[in-house]
């Protein structure tokens, strides 16, 4: 028997774009689907760049008009991976449109827009069975949900400590070049929204708690930078004699915060942590026990049982999460062959698909996402209120 297929329209070509072109092709390869997803359409800006990625990434059909695949009813979903300052336009139109949308992070540049993101994807579930999902796409990290379970399952006790640093270093050449993600009117914030909101839905999901109070500073530390470039990756090296244009974004963002239930969160997000490339980290300390993270490793976590079993072999241990036991894990390679940056994608879309079948819930919905975005927004509107930072008083 033939599976219903899931006409996938994807808007945007760059790096997301391209995570989630193969996470649509391989998903179907690696899990069982209840759907089958098609690589219907690509959407991009240019005639020319996206052909050619439609050719490289293997869609049927390429455009230049995200209106006309919004309104095209041979498409049942329109995945966005353009910069936040469309998201809202895009996502709301497609859900008016009766699509399934699954939506890059950040939500949106504000939380006024991802207000109207939410309400718009609550309304088409109702009327059109329509499915929302945010890209917080680390939640889909196998050690990640093995950690969460452990803090399920108590092994953790009540948690005190949260401790998450997302540490990039691509800016860190003041001649990196001028890109969107440096531009507010696009991104909406710089570091903080970029990674930060992925160690802020992380924590709320790992702890099951929120975020209630936040106390942040934030910083940017090269505040102009060459308008001519030629990018490398996320950054690159620009011309130092090309005009320059203002950043208008955080390099950096730290802040503690409050949980609900008690705990104490630390939080660093910067692109500037030289020698850092993706170091995306979290740990947990409990009463009974700790978990530790690190994106770099990303097919460990390490994990303390505090529970006094065995006082004289305590220490931190180092669980290789690439069993066929763990998360998704049964569905790659044998035991020890671990997976990369890009299964993370395979998964989210697994469980867009898993979602839009009616067979699990799909989170992170908008909610959660617009709860990342007033998270984010407190965190700006501490740092830009000076008035509690406190000056060290020196004897003259
Ligand atoms: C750039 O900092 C970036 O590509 C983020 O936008 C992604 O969300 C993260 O997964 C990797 O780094």
């Amino acid at each position: 028997m033939t599976k219903d297929s899931l006409r996938v329209a994807m808007i945007g070509t760059a790096f997301m774009g391209k995570a989630h072109s193969q996470a649509w092709r391989t998903a179907p390869h690696f899990f069982d689907l209840p759907l089958e997803p098609r690589l219907e359409l690509l959407v991009g800006r240019s005639p020319e760049g996206t052909a050619d990625r439609a050719g490289r990434l293997g869609w049927e059909q390429w455009s230049t008009d995200w209106r006309a695949a919004v309104a095209n009813p041979d498409i049942d979903v329109i995945d966005i991976c353009t910069p936040g300052d469309t998201h809202a336009e895009i996502a709301i139109a497609a859900l008016e449109a009766g699509k399934h949308v699954l939506c890059e992070k950040p939500l949106a540049n504000s939380v006024a827009e991802a207000e109207r993101m939410t309400e718009a994807a609550e309304r088409a579930h109702a009327s059109t069975g329509a499915i929302a999902m945010c890209g917080f796409s680390y939640r889909r990290t196998p050690a990640l949900i093995l950690a969460r379970r452990f803090v399920e399952e108590g092994r953790l006790g009540a948690i005190r400590h949260v401790r998450a640093a997302y540490l990039q270093d691509w800016l860190r050449d003041a001649n990196a070049p001028l890109t969107w993600r440096l531009d507010r009117t696009k991104a909406g914030s710089g570091a903080l929204g970029d990674i930060g909101a992925h160690s802020i839905d992380t924590a709320q999901w790992l702890t099951g708690q929120s975020i209630t109070e936040v106390s942040a500073t934030m910083r940017t530390f090269v505040t102009e930078r060459p308008e001519r470039a030629e990018t490398v990756g996320l950054g690159g090296r620009g011309d130092e004699h090309a005009p320059k244009g203002p950043v208008t974004v955080d390099d950096a963002a730290a802040f503690t915060a409050s949980f609900s239930e008690g705990a104490l969160g630390v939080f660093e997000a910067t692109r500037m942590a030289t020698g850092r490339r993706n170091a995306n980290r979290i740990e947990l300390n409990g009463e009974r026990g700790s978990v530790a993270f690190d994106f770099e490793r990303m097919n460990e976590l390490e994990y303390f049982d505090g529970s006094g079993a065995d006082p004289d072999a305590e220490g931190f241990r180092r669980i290789q999460v690439t069993d066929p036991a763990h998360p998704y894990m049964s569905n790659w390679w044998p035991t020890g062959h671990g997976i990369g940056y890009e299964h993370l994608f395979t998964h989210q879309a697994v469980e867009f698909i898993r979602a839009i079948a009616g067979e699990a819930p799909a989170s992170p919905s908008f909610a959660e996402a617009l709860d990342v975005q007033r998270v984010l927004a407190s965190v700006e509107a501490s740092a830009s209120d000076r008035s509690r930072a406190t000056p060290v008083e020196r004897p003259r």
